[in-house]
C-alpha cells in the first residue's frame, strides 16, 4: 500500500494519541510534500512516544546503593594482554566503528563533526586523523580493519560527499562502511510533537545508543561477521587523540584466559568534579555509566577518605565490544532506556509563517546512550588510560574542551613522547609543553615508534613542528 492510501489510518492514529496537530497543514500541501510528510508520521512509534512522554521508561537507579565500579589501573595491564590484542589485529578479528551521528551544535562547526580541522599544525579534519591511524595499523598488521562510521539523517549526505571528495583518505573504499541511524520525535515540555516545518516534524537523531539497531538494520554486523570480525574497537568522533584499535584494551577485553568480555571501555580520572563525563558505577552488582547530567550533586562531589572524588571514573567513550554481543541484543526483545534532554528546537510558527529558533530550551529530545548495554553485558572490564595520552575532545567553540584546549593536549602528549628519545621539549611554568608539535599516525601510533624515527635535539619555545 501506497503511504498517502494510509493516510486516513495515520489520521486516526495521531487523534487517538492526541497528536493530530501535526496534520493541521495537510490539506495544503502538494502530492510530493504531502507524500513525504505522511512517510514521516507513519515511521513515528506513537506508543513508544506516549510511553515516554508519561516517563514510564526511564530507569530507576537507587543512588543509595551506587558504588564506584572497580577497574584496570593505569599501567597494570599483563604483558600478555598487547600479545593477545596484536594477534586479533593481525588475523583482522577487529572492526573500528565511529559514532558520529550527533549535531556538534556546541561547537558552532556547520557541516559535520567529523570535517573539523583537529590537529595541531596542519590542522587534519578529524575523519582524516582516524583514517590515517587506521591505514597504519593495518600496515602494521598486514590486514585491513574495516572502518564502520555511523552518521545521522542530518549529516549523512555531508559526510558521504567528505569521504568521496577526499578520495577516501586513500583507503580501500570497500573498507569503509557509512551507515545512518534512526531518529526520534522531539516533543514541546507538555508532550506534543513538534512542526519543524508544514510538511516536516522536528525529528532529532535517537543517541548513539541507536547504534545497536542501526548497526543491525544497515547490515554492517553482517558484513563484519561475513569478514571473521569478533571484536570493534569504539569511538567518538571528537576525540582526535584516540587509540585506535589499542592492542593492550583490545588484549585484556578479549582475554586469552577465560572468556572474552562483551563490552569493556576505557576511563581517566576525572579532571574536576564538574567535568562532564560519565562515570563509571555499580549499579546493582553491574558496571554501568552514570550520565554527568544524571549524576545526583551528592555524588558527583562525595569524597573518599584521603578526600579524593570518590566517583572518579571517567568515561571517555572508547569501548571495546564484541560482534557477538550486538547480535545477541538485536536478535531478542531488546530496548535501551531512553534519556531525555531539554534542547533549543526550532519549530513552525503558523502567525509569523515561519520557522522560529527559540532562544531558551521548548522541547524534549529522547535520545538512547550506548553505555547502557553495559548492563547487558555477560562481563565487562573497565581500563584506566592516561588523559594526556588519549583524550582531548573537541565539544566548546571556547574553553574547556575547545581547540585550543585539545591542541595543548595533542602538543603535550607528543612532548611527552619526543622527550623519551632524549628530545629537549620546552615547557611552560606549568608543565604545557611551550611548542605547537603534530606527530603524523606513519610516522608513530605510539611513543615507541619514534625510536627507528630521526629526530631534532631540541625543540625550541613557540616553534611549530610537524613530524
Ligand atoms: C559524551 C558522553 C559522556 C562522556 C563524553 C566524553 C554521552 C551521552 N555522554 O558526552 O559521558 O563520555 O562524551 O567525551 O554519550 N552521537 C551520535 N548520534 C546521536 C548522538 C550522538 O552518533 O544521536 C555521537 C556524536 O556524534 C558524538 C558522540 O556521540 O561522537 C557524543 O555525543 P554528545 O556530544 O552528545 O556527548 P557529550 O560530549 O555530551
Amino acid at each position: 500500500m501506497q503511504t498517502t492510501e494510509r493516510e486516513p489510518e495515520i489520521r486516526a492514529d495521531f487523534e487517538r494519541h492526541g497528536q493530530a496537530h501535526v496534520l493541521r497543514h495537510l490539506g495544503t500541501l502538494d502530492d510530493a510534500r504531502r507524500a513525504a510528510l505522511i512517510a514521516q508520521l507513519a515511521s513515528v512509534d506513537l506508543a513508544l512516544v506516549s510511553r515516554l512522554v508519561k516517563g514510564g521508561e526511564e530507569s530507576k537507579v537507587d543512588y543509595a546503593s551506587v558504588k564506584p565500579a572497580p577497574y584496570v589501573a593505569l599501567g597494570s595491564p599483563a604483558g600478555s594482554a598487547r600479545a593477545h590484542g596484536e594477534a586479533l589485529l593481525r588475523a583482522g578479528k577487529v572492526a573500528v566503528f565511529t559514532v558520529a551521528g550527533g549535531q556538534g551544535t556546541r561547537l558552532g562547526w556547520k557541516g559535520p563533526k567529523g570535517t573539523f580541522p583537529a590537529t595541531v599544525v596542519t590542522g587534519k579534519p578529524l575523519f582524516r586523523v582516524f583514517a590515517e591511524q587506521i591505514a597504519a595499523a593495518e600496515k602494521r598488521y598486514g590486514r585491513s580493519l574495516p572502518w564502520y562510521i555511523m552518521t545521522s539523517p542530518l549529516n549523512s549526505a555531508d559526510t558521504q560527499a567528505f569521504f568521496r571528495d577526499n578520495n577516501w583518505f586513500g583507503r580501500n573504499p570497500a573498507d569503509t562502511f557509512l551507515f545512518e541511524q534512526g531518529t526520534m520525535p522531539s516533543v514541546t515540555f507538555d508532550g506534543r510533537l513538534i512542526l519543524e516545518s508544514p510538511q516536516s516534524l522536528a525529528l532529532n537523531p535517537d543517541g548513539h545508543g541507536g547504534a545497536i539497531r542501526a548497526l543491525h538494520a544497515s547490515g554492517a554486523l553482517e558484513d563484519m561477521q561475513a569478514r571473521g570480525v569478533e571484536h570493534m574497537s569504539y569511538f567518538q568522533v571528537d576525540n582526535p587523540m584516540v587509540r585506535i584499535a589499542d592492542p593492550v584494551f583490545l588484549g585484556l577485553h578479549a582475554s586469552s584466559e577465560g572468556s572474552s568480555a562483551e563490552m569493556s571501555s576505557k576511563m581517566v580520572a576525572k579532571r574536576n568534579a564538574a567535568e562532564k563525563v560519565g562515570v563509571f558505577c555499580e549499579v546493582a552488582g553491574k558496571t554501568a555509566v552514570i550520565e554527568y547530567s544524571d549524576m545526583p550533586a551528592e555524588l558527583t562531589n562525595s569524597l573518599d577518605a584521603q578526600g579524593k572524588l570518590r566517583f572518579n571514573a571517567g568515561s571517555i567513550a572508547i569501548h571495546a565490544i564484541s560482534v557477538e554481543f550486538m547480535q545477541r541484543l538485536t536478535q531478542g526483545d531488546f530496548a535501551l532506556p531512553f534519556h531525555r534532554a531539554k534542547k533549543k528546537v526550532p519549530y513552525w510558527c503558523d502567525d509569523a509563517k515561519k520557522t522560529v529558533e527559540p532562544a531558551e530550551p521548548n522541547a524534549i529530545k529522547f535520545e538512547a546512550f550506548i553505555f547502557d548495554a553495559l548492563g547487558l553485558a555477560r562481563k565487562s572490564l573497565v581500563m584506566e588510560t592516561s588523559r594526556t595520552e588519549e583524550f582531548a575532545p573537541l565539544k566548546n567553540a571556547t574553553g574547556e574542551d575547545s581547540p585550543a584546549w585539545s591542541h595543548q593536549i595533542q602538543s603535550n602528549r607528543n612532548g611527552d613522547w619526543l622527550e623519551k628519545f632524549g628530545v629537549k621539549i620546552p615547557r611552560k611554568p606549568n608543565g604545557d609543553v611551550d611548542a605547537r608539535i603534530e606527530i603524523a599516525a606513519e610516522t608513530a601510533l605510539e611513543a615507541d615508534d619514534l625510536a627507528d624515527v630521526a629526530l631534532p635535539r631540541e625543540i625550541k619555545s613557540g616553534e611549530e613542528v610537524l613530524l
